[in-house]
């Protein structure tokens, strides 16, 4: 049918260290079924598609997302060479208690910006705040550390992360593997960047066509 709309599908790749909660999240947004108690096993590669209303109205459009192993900490952290290539879009992820896979994505970055081929990538970086839940009082050190009017460590990873994030023009977000609607803002956000709004058919000769037709039913 000429009215039927396919929205167009993207290829997003989640990254950042292993154990940040990348597999969590996914499932989290797509089946909204993971608890504090699922079991999650170590991630090889596995594609969950998402279908997004980005509120704009028209259709749904596709995301397709690859969950990726994850990388270990350590020395300069790589992504393998085809994750630099075929992705249209990149959640990269981090532990706010854990420093490295913050810095870490600094290194994924520098790499993504080095092959994307002036082609524009979307990038959005997810504070997974795992252990941080509103609920569960603060830890004997925490207590201490208030009581000594010391900054949160968490807090301080933070910071960081929003001061690199503005500088490299990235969005910044913090969500909750837990908390599903935590996670809506930053994929709509993601989706909506990769598919801007059409107003105007692609195809101008069926635009044509289709003024011709209306003028000749008027
Ligand atoms: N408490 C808590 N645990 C989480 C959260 N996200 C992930 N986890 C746990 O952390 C472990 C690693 O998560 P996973 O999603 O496999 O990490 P990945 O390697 O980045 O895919 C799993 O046991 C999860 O249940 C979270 O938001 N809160
Ligand atoms: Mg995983």
């Amino acid at each position: 049918m000429l009215t039927a709309k396919i929205g167009k599908v993207s290829k997003v790749l989640i990254c950042g260290a292993k154990g940040v909660g990348k597999t969590a999240l996914l499932e989290q947004l797509i089946y909204g079924n993971i608890t504090l108690e699922s079991e999650i096993h170590p991630t090889i590669e596995d594609i969950y598609v998402a279908s997004v209303d980005t509120g704009r109205g028209g259709p749904r459009e596709t995301l397709r997302i690859y969950d990726s192993a994850g990388l270990f900490q350590g020395s300069k952290a790589q992504l393998p060479r085809h994750y630099l290539y075929f992705p249209d879009g990149y959640v990269l992820v981090y532990d706010p208690t854990d420093p490295q896979s913050l810095d870490m994505l600094a290194d994924i970055k520098t790499d993504i910006d080095k092959n994307k081929e002036k082609k524009e990538v979307p990038i959005i970086v997810l504070a997974n705040m795992r252990s941080k839940r509103k609920d569960t009082p603060p830890s004997p050190t925490q207590q201490a550390q208030m009581q000594n009017n010391q900054a949160d460590p968490v807090e301080l990873i933070l910071n960081r992360a929003n001061a690199w994030c503005s500088r490299e023009r990235i969005k910044h977000y913090t969500v909750n593997a837990m908390e599903r609607p935590s996670l809506y803002e930053p994929f709509i956000n993601m989706c909506a960047r990769l598919h801007p709004p059409q107003t105007k058919s692609t195809f101008p000769q069926l635009r044509q066509v289709m003024q011709k037709t209306q003028k000749t039913e008027a």
